[in-house]
């Protein structure tokens, strides 16, 4: 990354590179880190100086800690503006593109009759189908994995399945129909968890849910 500053009065000698200080922060290192920029030449008033961003770790010269999404901020302190007072001048810039907290969501989950009609409740012995639908809102493709849970009126799991797309396609939507046949009369939900691994992943969907009755 180039940082530039335009001041002439800081090209106080006209035969000599002049420098100038500047203050670089991040989202992930608010601390900042302090940098100087040479005057291009001799006599121009233009001071210029390259920064690297790394990710982890501890800056060393010339080097910023930032990931993707962050905000780096430049500060320059100009010491006699053009009404000859000291002004803080800043400019931001993004890192990257930002992956969403949640890349993948799922839709709110459906049930649907052996004919594939939506309803909402279910009857004790007759099948039915769930539906989940996600979506990867990303730019690049994701490894995505779904669970379907139905719960008890207690919370505890009577049917349990899941979906692994290994590779879902940027701004594809994927839907599935698991079928389930009641066997107890009362109050269930439909929970769907969306993470990027089969096992110990990470969110990337909020959990979505509904509740239904099933009848005798
Ligand atoms: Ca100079």
């Amino acid at each position: 990354m180039t940082i530039n500053v335009t001041d002439p009065d800081r090209n106080e000698k006209s035969d000599v590179r002049d420098s100038v200080e500047v203050l670089i922060k991040s989202t992930t290192y608010p601390l900042g880190i302090s940098v100087t920029l040479l005057e291009t030449d001799v006599n121009t008033g233009v001071f210029s100086g390259r920064i690297y961003i790394k990710e982890t770790g501890l800056p060393g010269a010339y080097e910023i800690i930032a990931r993707t999404g962050d905000t780096i901020t430049v500060e320059y302190t100009d010491p006699y503006n053009e009404t000859g007072l000291e002004e803080v001048i800043t400019a931001t810039a993004s890192v990257g593109v930002p992956m969403p907290t949640y890349p993948v969501p799922a839709s709110t989950p459906g049930m649907l009759s052996s004919e594939f009609t939506p309803v909402t409740n279910a009857t004790v012995g007759t099948q039915v189908y769930i539906n989940a639908t996600v979506t990867n809102t990303h730019t690049e493709a994701l490894y995505v994995v779904v669970f379907v849970q139905v719960l008890d009126a207690e919370g505890h799991p009577v049917y349990f399945t899941y979906h692994i797309y290994p590779s879902l396609s940027a701004g594809l939507a994927m839907s599935s129909l698991d079928a389930w046949t009641p066997t107890e009369a009362g109050t269930y939900t439909i929970r769907i968890l969306v993470t990027d691994a089969l096992v110990g992943g990470k969110a990337i969907s909020e959990p979505v849910e509904i509740t239904f009755e099933v009848v005798a």
